[in-house]
């Protein structure tokens, strides 16, 4: 089976073209026009003019020898209030980019939820709304309907906890309500709108369906009961409460938190639990934690992590963090975990000739070779990103792309590692 090697891209970070074609608006540019919430007010209005500049990108995507590319798919194109017929104009243009791939030999992986939600579902809830579950799996029917002959991958979601962490507990990213445990409800309706649009993709033909979850190694500060309860705490909130339903059918103990999953109801478990063709991994970096205190209003304490070098977003580079989250992945879930795909690795560094970033992917690749010989099915791997873009409240401070990106003319510049990621898919220059 060949390996596939991608990178990895979300629609609100590099498409623009935010009013083209009939797009709904979304959460996304409510939440970066109001003045505050993205530094300098950045928004994806624009971004990397994606959505005109496709071809290019495809090229530079082929001439990297890359075979598989994951981008996401923006619910507002499709259905621009969330709800109703398709826009037609909205799906020609992924049935394009989905063309332009198939005929470079890159695998088309399509997100269908990376937290673009259409503003209209959002003013009526949003996630809190179990009513957005369904309309989820309504928008999934339409696109496998459209793509499914051609799609290799469905990702269903990404990262349900940092939507939910930072849209819906702390207020950080959009759609900024800061609803602390009071957000819980967000984390059960996605994994049923995931389970939701599991059954409408599999009615529709696809060939493989996966979710992406965010996942962190969690390191207790010490080895005092204390530090102890709280990474078991920061587990639960961070990894499991997205794995196990979605792996076990089965939600993780929260009463460390003092809160009870009264949102679910008979059968939902079943849905979030089909089974899956891969299992998506986003990994960046492992979180240490410590005990509560006086003041904490979680059950945990986050810790700094020192003594390895760091990104220019200031995250710890742990490459062995990856190993060692692989092989726990599979050891808590055994046979329940199917193949995984790395769907997100990479760090923001900004310099042309970025040996960092050469360095920081290479440390990476070797520690997934060295979960594979440790028994772990890994049979993916995406860099985030093809392209500096709109990093979310960051805007366009963090440049996580193997391409540079000039905001301001729109010329894409291949960085030194993209030319060494080159080398290393195609060590004959073939
Ligand atoms: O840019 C994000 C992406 O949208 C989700 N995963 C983490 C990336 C870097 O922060």
């Amino acid at each position: 089976m060949t390996f596939l090697w991608g990178t990895a891209t979300a629609a609100y970070q590099i498409e623009g073209a935010v009013a083209e074609d009939g797009r709904g608006p979304s959460i996304w540019d409510t939440f970066s026009h109001e003045p505050g919430k993205t530094r300098d007010g950045h928004t994806g209005d624009i971004a990397c003019d994606h959505y005109h500049r496709w071809p290019e990108d495809v090229e530079l995507m082929a001439a990297a020898g890359l075979n598989a590319y994951r981008f996401s798919i923006a619910w507002p194109r499709i259905q621009p209030t969330g709800t109703g017929p398709a826009n037609v104009k909205g799906l020609d243009f992924y049935d394009r980019l989905v063309d332009g791939l198939c005929a470079k030999g890159i695998a088309p992986a399509a997100t269908l939820f990376h937290w673009d939600l259409p503003q209209a579902l959002e003013d009526g809830g949003g996630w809190m709304n179990r009513d957005v579950s369904e309309q989820f799996a309504d928008y999934a029917a339409i696109v496998v309907e459209r793509l499914g002959d051609r799609v290799q991958q469905w990702i269903t979601l990404n990262e349900p906890v940092i939507h939910m962490i930072f849209g819906y507990a702390l207020g950080m990213h959009a759609p900024g309500r800061a609803l602390m445990l009071d957000a819980l409800p967000v984390a059960h309706h996605q994994l049923l709108g995931h389970g939701l649009a599991v059954q409408a993709l599999r009615a529709g033909g696809a060939a493989q369906v996966l979710i992406t979850n965010n996942c962190t190694p969690v390191w207790p500060a010490s080895d005092s009961a204390e530090d102890q309860a709280a990474a078991d705490a920061y587990d639960t909130l961070h990894n499991r409460l997205f794995n196990d339903p979605v792996l076990l059918g089965t939600y993780p103990d929260l009463t460390a938190f003092g809160v009870e999953p009264h949102f679910i109801r008979d059968g939902d478990l079943k849905a979030i639990s089909a089974p899956l063709d891969g299992f998506g991994l986003n990994y960046y970096t492992p979180t240490r934690v410590t005990g509560p205190n006086a003041d904490s209003v979680m059950p945990f304490e986050l810790a700094d992590i020192t003594g390895y070098p760091k990104t220019e977003f200031g995250w710890p580079v742990v490459p062995d963090g990856l190993r060692e989250l692989l092989v726990s992945l599979k050891s808590r879930y055994g046979t329940a975990l199917p193949p995984v795909y790395i769907t997100e690795n990479g760090c923001s560094y900004a310099a042309i000739d970025d040996q960092f970033r050469i360095d920081y992917l290479d440390a990476h690749f070797k520690a997934v070779e060295t979960a594979q010989s440790e028994g772990v099915d890994v049979r993916g791997y995406f860099i985030w990103s093809l392209l500096d873009n709109f990093e979310w409240a960051e805007g366009y401070h963090q440049r996580f792309g193997l391409i540079h990106v000039d905001f301001d003319t729109q010329t894409r510049t291949p960085r030194s590692s993209y030319h060494w990621l080159r080398t290393h898919l195609s060590p004959a220059g073939g």
